[in-house]
This record gives structure tokens, sequence and C-alpha cells, in this order.
């Protein structure tokens, strides 16, 4: 049977999330709900890679703006892993407008609109299959195990 604990996601804390110093308590929720980092860096996206990272947005009417945000100021790349890690981090990260996020989601706490969301998460194992290569080398994402792993 696949080890499904080590589920891994990519997250982006993007440059709103870094400017507004909102870094440590978006880690903390992760951490909280029990999965762990296991990659982490933080970087300014070039384009090139942000062009891959959105690849799929190519052609719509946010596309040019959503690009000059990504690769605007330096964010923070991450890759989590734990039990049903994509569904969780999606729940914990709410939903893409701020907006209309519940509170208690990262967006619904720190973003009141669609421009400024603070964070990306994979939204499939095939997302994250394909997004965790443009950020990190097989070699960047560690082995560790926490201490609480047997209560989780
Ligand atoms: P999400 O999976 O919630 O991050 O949202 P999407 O993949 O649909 O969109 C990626 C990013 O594009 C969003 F974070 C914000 C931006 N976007 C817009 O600016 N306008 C839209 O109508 C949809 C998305």
């Amino acid at each position: 049977m696949a080890a499904v604990d080590s589920l891994r996601t990519l997250v982006l804390i993007k440059p709103d999330g870094v400017a507004r110093s909102k870094v440590g308590q978006i880690i903390s929720r992760f951490e909280d709900k029990g999965l762990k980092v296991v990659a982490m860096k933080l970087m300014r996206l070039d384009r090139p890679r942000a062009e891959r990272h959105y690849a799929v947005h190519k052609g719509k009417p946010f596309y040019d703006s959503l690009l000059n945000y990504i690769t605007s100021s330096p964010l923070v790349a991450m890759v989590v892993e734990g039990n049903n890690s994509i569904e969780i981090v999606r729940k914990l990260v709410g939903a893409t407008n701020g907006a209309k996020a519940e509170p208690g989601t990262i967006r619904g706490d720190y973003s009141t609109g669609i421009d400024f969301n603070l964070i990306h998460a994979s939204d499939s194992e095939e997302s994250a299959n394909y997004e965790i290569p443009i950020f990190f080398e097989e070699k960047e994402i560690l082995s560790y195990e926490r201490a609480d792993k047997d209560w989780l």
C-alpha cells in the first residue's frame, strides 16, 4: 500500500504573505494540524518559473497581473507532507477569494479579495507532482520524523 503519510503538496506563501510578516503564523497552522514541512526556501520567483507554475491560467484576463504579483518580491516555497496533506492544506487555505473564504482559514483570516490572497496550495496529486519540481530538486526535500508522530 502507498504510504499515505508521505503525501506531499506544494505551498507558496506569496509576496504579500512575506511582506505582511505572516510566514510564521501560516507555517504554524500546518504544524499545529500535524503536517510536516519537509522543504522550504525564501526566494524571488523568476518569470520563466512563474509561467510554468501558472501555465494552466495562460490566456486568462488575470494572467499578467498574477505573474507580476508572484514575481514582485520574495515568497516562501514549501513542501508540506502528511496524511491527506493535499486536501487538508486546501481546507486550511480556504476559498480563492479572501472575501468569500471562511473565517478560520488562512485566506478568510488575512485576505479581503482575490488579487492578494497570500497563499497557494496544490489542488490535486497531479498538480503537486507538476508543481513541486518547479521549486525543489528531490535532494532538497528532507526526511525526518516528528517527535509526536505516533499521536497524529
Ligand atoms: P487557488 O487554487 O485557490 O489558488 O486558485 P486558482 O488556481 O483558481 O487561481 C490561482 C490564482 O489566480 C489565485 F490565487 C488568484 C488568481 N486569480 C485571479 O486573480 N482571478 C480569478 O478570477 C481567478 C484566480
